[in-house]
Parts: structure tokens; C-alpha cells; sequence
């Protein structure tokens, strides 16, 4: 079955590299989207979106959340993992089913088997919110790939090297559009240029994106 996809996907030819063992897989999330959207909201109203600090004390333009059993969090003492939503005191609330099986079979499509992501980052971008160029390097095991799904309005995703020197290339990310990477790019420099102003029917004017990783 797994096979089946990741040929029916090949020869469709929508399989797209960003970089060596980055792949983009376009529209692969198209027609679950309304779905995610929804299980999204649910989630949501758990662990609110919120705009955190970074460790030098500016607040980040991106509104962000978490769900699954660790949480990526920013604020004046750095960047970690936390179990428990600083914002509630809870847990993070559970990973939807519909993430979890979307992110195992596009790791699966992109050639990374039994992807078991543990953490979800949700991030939400209204126009004009970017991020700066970064490297994901709070997660324990590098082996594991991150998975990447967008949603909602169109971004520039900026793609880099593995030192901070190397000029990023830029990619237009579309609702739907689904990155998988590790390996020799897991450690790249990578952000995403202020959004641009639109209306999307699925989010308004918003982008959202979701990054699973295998944070422990
Ligand atoms: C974003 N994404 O697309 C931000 N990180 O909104 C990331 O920072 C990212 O897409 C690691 C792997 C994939 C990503
Ligand atoms: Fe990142």
C-alpha cells in the first residue's frame, strides 16, 4: 500500500528537492486540508496560539503552539522542549490522528519508514510575519527526518546551507504542499520571508504550518 503511494506520487512527478534528503512534495495535503483545519481548531482551543519570546527578548512575529507529548518553546532562558504548556499549566494536547497518519505516509513517500513524530509545532502567520534564517537543533536524535505541512496562504520558504554564510534559495510554498527532510540537510539554515497580504478560502489571511518531529 505504502509502495503504491510513494510510485503513484513519483510518477506524477510532484516529488520536487530542495536540497540532498529535502524533498517537497507538492499538493500532497491537498485533500485533507479542510480536515487538518478543522482537527486544528480543536486543538487549538486547548493550547491557544500565542506569540513567544526569543531568548534576546523580542517577540516573535509568528503566533505559535504545540501539540503532541513535548512542546517547542522560546523564551528568555532559550529554546527547548517542554512537556507542559506554559501558557496552561497543562499538557500539550494530543497529536490528531489525521496529522499523525498524514506525516507517517509522507515520511514514508519521501523514504524515511515509521516516522513516530512526538512533537507538532504549529505555526500561524498573519501578513507580514517571517522567520529569521534558523537551523532545527533542539531535537535529540537527528536520524529522524521533520516533516512540514502547509496550509492557507502562499510563503517563500528560504532555503539554506549547513553554515550561516551560504546564500538561501527560495521556494514558493502553496496550501497543501508537504517538506520532508533529513539526513544531509537536517541541520540547514532555513526561514521564511514576511507573507504577503491575500485570502485564502481555507485559513483567511493566514498561513499555517505544521512541523512533526521526533523531539526525544
Ligand atoms: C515554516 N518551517 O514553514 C517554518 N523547520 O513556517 C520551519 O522552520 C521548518 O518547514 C524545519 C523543517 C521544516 C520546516
Ligand atoms: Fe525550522
Amino acid at each position: 500500500m505504502i509502495g503504491d503511494l510513494f510510485s503513484d506520487f513519483q510518477r506524477e512527478r510532484k516529488t520536487e528537492a530542495l536540497a540532498e534528503n529535502a524533498v517537497l512534495l507538492r499538493g500532497f495535503a491537498v485533500s485533507e486540508a479542510p480536515e487538518l483545519i478543522a482537527a486544528l481548531d480543536r486543538t487549538l482551543a486547548a493550547s491557544p496560539l500565542r506569540h513567544m519570546n526569543t531568548p534576546g527578548g523580542r517577540r516573535m512575529s509568528v503566533a505559535m503552539s504545540n501539540c503532541g507529548s513535548l512542546g517547542w518553546v522560546s523564551d528568555q532562558s532559550g529554546y527547548r522542549y517542554l512537556r507542559t504548556d506554559p501558557l496552561t499549566n497543562n499538557p500539550w494536547p494530543p497529536i490528531p490522528l489525521p496529522f499523525i497518519r498524514l506525516a507517517a505516509r509522507a515520511a514514508s513517500t519521501a523514504g524515511y519508514v515509521k516516522f513516530a513524530p512526538d512533537a507538532c509545532l504549529i505555526n500561524c502567520y498573519q501578513p507580514g510575519a517571517r522567520l529569521s534564517l534558523h537551523q532545527d537543533r533542539n531535537e535529540h536524535d537527528f536520524t529522524a527526518p521533520i516533516v512540514s505541512i502547509s496550509l492557507g496562504l502562499p510563503a517563500i520558504f528560504l532555503f539554506g546551507g549547513n553554515t550561516r554564510g551560504e546564500r538561501p534559495r527560495r521556494f514558493r510554498l502553496e496550501s497543501g504542499d508537504v517538506a520532508v527532510w533529513g539526513g544531509a540537510s537536517r541541520l540547514a539554515f532555513h526561514g521564511v520571508a514576511p507573507l504577503a497580504d491575500g485570502d485564502n478560502a481555507l485559513t483567511g489571511r493566514r498561513r499555517i504550518n505544521l512541523t512533526f518531529r521526533k523531539a526525544s
